[in-house]
């Protein structure tokens, strides 16, 4: 693998932090990198998991309003296609997605206890321990083989993906399927959105370095659904090599597959190239970000961001930003509300206790759900208020000049 960009010293992306802790906060070099042969995009450095994913794990999927309905939607369509008879879930989080599935046919796993401690109270059975070859092991012969695996914003998550594939192998029905959702690398080099570069995010997928991957273990992924959820996401589905034709339901599925690869390709994505080009536009990126901050905070404007996000925990690190830059943060997530910015140490307060007006400026930390916050924060809007963004370019969001 060859290292392609630096983003410096970061904290834990999700680890929002208590004041009295700040002496005590853990750092890492966040650098990523690629592997010319797979065409896999990682992070040159892992963080040992159980530092990211603990009782302390902040993110609720379920505070990402528009993501209940999104997991609700894919729920019933998987049930309606493939009628599956017994699931497993990797990465359960608070059941958003799980609850859509009766209780007796889902099984779920979820290292992080406060969320294990949530899906259990709703009565399905979790293991709450990573992902792993022997946790397949063990889960087979205590629930038995399912007919599918789903996992949302996970996979992405997990270091060893050969075990973590092989894991999937051994759980599943020989006719069972695996689907999964991440980030897409194409979408990320496309938007220059480099802050879904993180501790988190262990891997950037692109489709043709899955195909690679899954290979190497049997799986053939024979759809793939692309998705405006996180920025730009991939949805894949994959089964064992053999059975692909069973779920070949009609010949064009299988073109969504082959189209993808072939304009990822057609974006050297399989090379190093693209990467360094990348490297460059995340840099001029910085740069202007920087630049425009810095010209409001000369100017006295006041700049607020909006959603306490791991995205933004990359952005104010790697500009070095503090509380003169963005004066503070909000977020509707309880477990954020009173803390403060990791590493950057921003407070975080809630979006009810705060008059957007008092502000020139509003940062979209949680720019993959401009729409929704811009739709609610019409009245800032109408004020003369503005919001920035650093994504696809660095500006004045167009729909607030
Ligand atoms: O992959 C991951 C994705 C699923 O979520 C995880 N590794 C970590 C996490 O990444 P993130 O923190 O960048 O995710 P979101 O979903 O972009 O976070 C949105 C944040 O913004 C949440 O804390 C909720 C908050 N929010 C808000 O304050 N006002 C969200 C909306 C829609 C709002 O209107």
């Amino acid at each position: 693998m060859k290292n392609f960009l630096n983003l410096g010293r970061q904290p834990i992306a999700n680890a929002f932090i208590k004041e009295e802790d700040f002496d005590d906060e853990f750092f890492y070099d966040l650098v990523v990198g690629f592997d010319e042969e797979t065409g896999l995009v990682s992070l040159a450095e892992f963080v040992p998991p159980d530092k990211i994913f603990n009782e302390n794990y902040a993110y609720h999927t379920s505070q990402s309003f528009p993501m209940v309905q999104h997991f609700k939607d894919i729920a019933i369509q998987l049930q309606a296609e493939f009628n599956p008879q017994r699931i497993l879930e990797i990465g359960s989080n608070d059941g958003t997605f799980l609850k859509n599935w009766p209780i007796g046919s889902a099984t779920a796993i979820e290292p992080c206890m406060n969320f294990c401690n949530v899906t259990r109270a709703q009565g399905y059975v979790t293991y709450p321990y990573f992902w792993d070859f022997s946790l397949a092991e063990t889960v087979a012969n205590e629930r038995g083989l399912v007919d599918l695996v789903y996992a949302a914003n996970c996979i992405c998550h997990i270091q060893d993906l050969d075990d973590a594939f092989n894991g999937v192998n051994r759980i599943l029905k020989d006719d069972g399927i695996f689907v999964f959702e991440d980030p897409s690398l194409e979408s990320m080099l496309d938007r220059v959105s480099y802050d879904q570069i993180y501790d988190e995010h262990a891997h950037i997928f692109s489709i043709y370095a899955l195909s690679n991957l899954l290979k190497k273990h049997g799986l053939k992924i024979f759809r793939i659904q692309e998705l405006d959820a996180h920025g730009g996401s991939n949805r894949i589905y994959a089964t064992r090599d053999r059975k692909v034709e069973k779920h070949f339901r009609r010949p064009r599925i299988a073109q969504s597959v082959e189209c993808v690869i072939e304009r990822e390709l057609s974006k050297c994505l399989d090379s190093m190239d693209i990467m360094l080009r990348f490297e460059n536009q995340v840099q001029q990126s910085r740069i202007q970000l920087k630049e425009m901050l810095q010209r409001f905070e000369e100017q006295g404007k006041k700049v607020i961001s909006i959603g306490a996000t791991s995205k933004s925990t990359t952005v104010f690190n790697f500009c070095r930003f503090d509380s003169g830059h963005m004066q503070l943060v909000t977020d509707t997530t309880p477990d954020k509300i009173g803390l403060f910015t990791p590493g950057t140490h921003i407070p975080i307060v809630d979006r009810q206790d705060v008059n957007l007006n008092d502000y020139d400026y509003a940062f979209l930390g949680a720019w993959n759900f401009q729409k929704e916050i811009l739709k609610k924060e019409s009245e800032f809007v109408g004020n003369g208020g503005q919001f920035i963004t650093h994504v696809p370019r660095v500006g004045i969001y167009e729909n607030s000049r």
